[in-house]
Formats: C-alpha cells, sequence, structure tokens
C-alpha cells in the first residue's frame, strides 16, 4: 500500500491457476537438492521444510530465501513442526536415518520405518488430498510402509524408484553413442539399487529400436556388454558415494522431473515405485517396486505395458519376492 496505490474495479483473479504447495520433509544433501530444483524451476508457489533439527532447517530456509531476488516467487516457509505443510498438494521425504558403522541394513530400516511413523500420519492429517513422493531409503519398502501409515489409495503415494537408475542408465548409454540422453528412452524397472532390471528391449535411440536394429543390420554384440553398462548403473550410487559421500544433484533433478509431472498433469511416463501386485505375474503380497508409470495430476494414471523377456519378467518377480520377505520382517 505504501509503494503501490491499489488498482480500483479490477476483476478477482484468474480462478484457473491454482495455488501450488510442496512439502519436502528431510533438509539434507538430498532434501535441498531437490527443494532447490524445485526453486529454479518453477514448480511450487509454497515451499514447506520439515527437518527434526530446527538451528539447521532455518539456516537453510534462509540461504533460500536471499537467492529470492534470482528465482521466481516462491514462499518459502520452514518448521519443526507439520502444521507447517498444511494444504500441501506433494509430499516429499527424504528424511532418513544414517547407517551407524556395523549396522545391519534390517536394522537401518526398522530404524526408518520408526522415524516414518512419526512423519507420516501428520503429514497424511494436514494434507488428506496430497501426493505422497518416497525418496528416503531402501525407497521401495519405505513407500509401502509410507502407504500403509497413510491409509492414502495406492495411485497417491509413489516412491522415486528407478527413475533416477534409469536417468544414469541413460546417460550411459547416450555417452556411449554421443547423443543427447534426452533422445535415449531406456528404463530400468524393480528394485531401486542392486537387483534392479534392466529392459534391454526398451531402449530406443531417436526412436531407433537399438537391440533389433543391430539384429537387423546383423551387428553382432555382446551380451556382457549389456550386462556391463547395467553394472556401471548400479555401481555409480557407490562410486558417487564414496567420492563426495552422499549423491544429491542426479536424485534432485529426478524428484523435481517428478513432480513437474504430477503437478503439471504431463501424463508422462517414468519408472517409479507403484503398487505392483498383478503387473507382469507379480503375485505374493503387497509389494511396491518401480514399473514405467504415468504420472498426472491424481498420481499413478497406468503401468505401461511394456514387453518383457521371460527372463526379465523373471527377474522383477525375484525383485517382488526380495522386497515382499524384507517387508515380512517389519511386523506392519
Ligand atoms: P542426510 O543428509 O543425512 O539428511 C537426512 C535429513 O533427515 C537430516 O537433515 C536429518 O536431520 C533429517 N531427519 C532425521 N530424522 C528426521 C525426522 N524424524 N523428521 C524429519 N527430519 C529428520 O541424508 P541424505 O539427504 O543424503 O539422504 C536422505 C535419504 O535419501 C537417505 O535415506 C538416502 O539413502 C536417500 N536417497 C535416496 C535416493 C533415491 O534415489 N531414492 C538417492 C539418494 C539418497
Amino acid at each position: 500500500q505504501i509503494f503501490f496505490k491499489p488498482i480500483q474495479n479490477t476483476s478477482p483473479p484468474s480462478p484457473t491457476k491454482r495455488h501450488t504447495k510442496i512439502s519436502v520433509i528431510g533438509t539434507g544433501n538430498v532434501g535441498m537438492a531437490i527443494a532447490q530444483t524445485i526453486l529454479t524451476q518453477d514448480l511450487a508457489d509454497e515451499l514447506a521444510l520439515v527437518d527434526a533439527i530446527p538451528d539447521k532447517l532455518r539456516g537453510e530456509m534462509l540461504d533460500l530465501q536471499h537467492a529470492a531476488a534470482f528465482l521466481p516467487r516462491t514462499k518459502i516457509l520452514a518448521s519443526t513442526d507439520y502444521s507447517v505443510t498444511v494444504g500441501s498438494d506433494l509430499c516429499i521425504v527424504t528424511a532418513g536415518a544414517r547407517q551407524i558403522a556395523g549396522e545391519s541394513r534390517l536394522n537401518l530400516l526398522q530404524r526408518n520405518v520408526t522415524m516414518f511413523q512419526g512423519i507420516i500420519p501428520p503429514l497424511a492429517r494436514y494434507s488428506p488430498d496430497a501426493i505422497l513422493m518416497i525418496v528416503s531409503n531402501p525407497v521401495d519398502v519405505l513407500t509401502y510402509v509410507a502407504w500403509k501409515l497413510s491409509g492414502f489409495p495406492s495411485n497417491r503415494v509413489i516412491g522415486s524408484g528407478t527413475n533416477l537408475d534409469s536417468s544414469r542408465f541413460r546417460f550411459l548409454i547416450a555417452d556411449h553413442v554421443d547423443v543427447n540422453a534426452q533422445d535415449v528412452q531406456a528404463y530400468i524397472v524393480g528394485e531401486h539399487g542392486d537387483s534392479s532390471v534392466a529392459l534391454w528391449s526398451s531402449i530406443s535411440v531417436g526412436g531407433v529400436p537399438v537391440l533389433s536394429f543391430l539384429e537387423k543390420q546383423q551387428i553382432p554384440y555382446e551380451k556382457d556388454a549389456l550386462e556391463k553398462i547395467h553394472k556401471a548403473v548400479v555401481e555409480s550410487a557407490y562410486e558417487v558415494i564414496s567420492l563426495k559421500g552422499y549423491t544429491s544433484w542426479a536424485i534432485g533433478y529426478s524428484a523435481a522431473n517428478l513432480a513437474r509431472s504430477i503437478l503439471r498433469d504431463q501424463r508422462k511416463i517414468h519408472p517409479v515405485s507403484v503398487l505392483a501386485n498383478g503387473f507382469y505375474g507379480i503375485g505374493d503380497g503387497d509389494v511396491f517396486l518401480s514399473l514405467p508409470a504415468q504420472l498426472g495430476r491424481g498420481g499413478v494414471l497406468g503401468v505401461t505395458n511394456v514387453h518383457l523377456t521371460d527372463e526379465e519378467a523373471q527377474r522383477l518377480r525375484n525383485s517382488a519376492k526380495t522386497i515382499s520377505e524384507v517387508q515380512n520382517q517389519l511386523g506392519l
């Protein structure tokens, strides 16, 4: 009112422009990489940050707010109290316990489950219509845990899953044939991490299906060479962690990429962790793992019926079995 004289008799703001709110839970390396990508890509009108450590949280909020002059306008809030997340369209959970030296994976998981018991119910209470995106590891099991604890329908609970693994895969193939990674279509599905499944028959470069092209041209290729690329994808996360201590930038872009597809109703297909029962012969118990899923404002809109070889389908079912066995030990 001091600097601007309001214009009288203007029409009310257009009702078609929705106010979009994203909450990020856990402001560690991953949470902050996601937050800053969301800001630079102008994905939200309001961004709420939550963490258990108040000083670090306030420091991160101020640091981001100080970039306001260089960014699209976004209101940034932060609190250790979940009321700050009220009315979110999308809640991204990155909070995770750090592995203690000598601790088993199962024990670490159990600690993360206890942590989720304090995170998911208040998130669901304050934003009953939100979509939950889980990033914390082990992401497939924790997405299942979030689904159970939230009481949300499964289409509104998604794990970031192998969207990142697939991006690493596309980068390696693109690097190999010297093209833009955005022109490479390739999916890794299944469990995020060690037992993930590369869908070789799905690879195309600029619309050309690679394996059938090689076969038609009678260009020999070694199955071993393909396996090596997949192995490099699996090992790349370990390599980054051994070199810089954590991974952040790629998961930041990966999660923001999913946020865009969801909030802007892009209906794009992403390999993400979804409730997988009934797809590709996966049947024993409720299990979340990554399948190529179409994402939009309603969350998961459907799962693509990609062609899997018998071996790929079997590997996927093995992945499901491994995840299901871990879940059964949690007593949820
Ligand atoms: P980090 O830097 O230790 O950050 C974790 C954050 O969580 C810290 O700021 C903690 O204070 C906070 N936190 C701990 N307990 C709570 C709680 N109860 N409530 C709210 N906040 C809490 O870890 P980093 O950011 O590197 O990783 C976070 C998680 O992401 C880990 O589980 C990683 O394994 C996982 N990642 C998942 C990836 C994926 O592709 N799905 C990729 C990279 C990392």
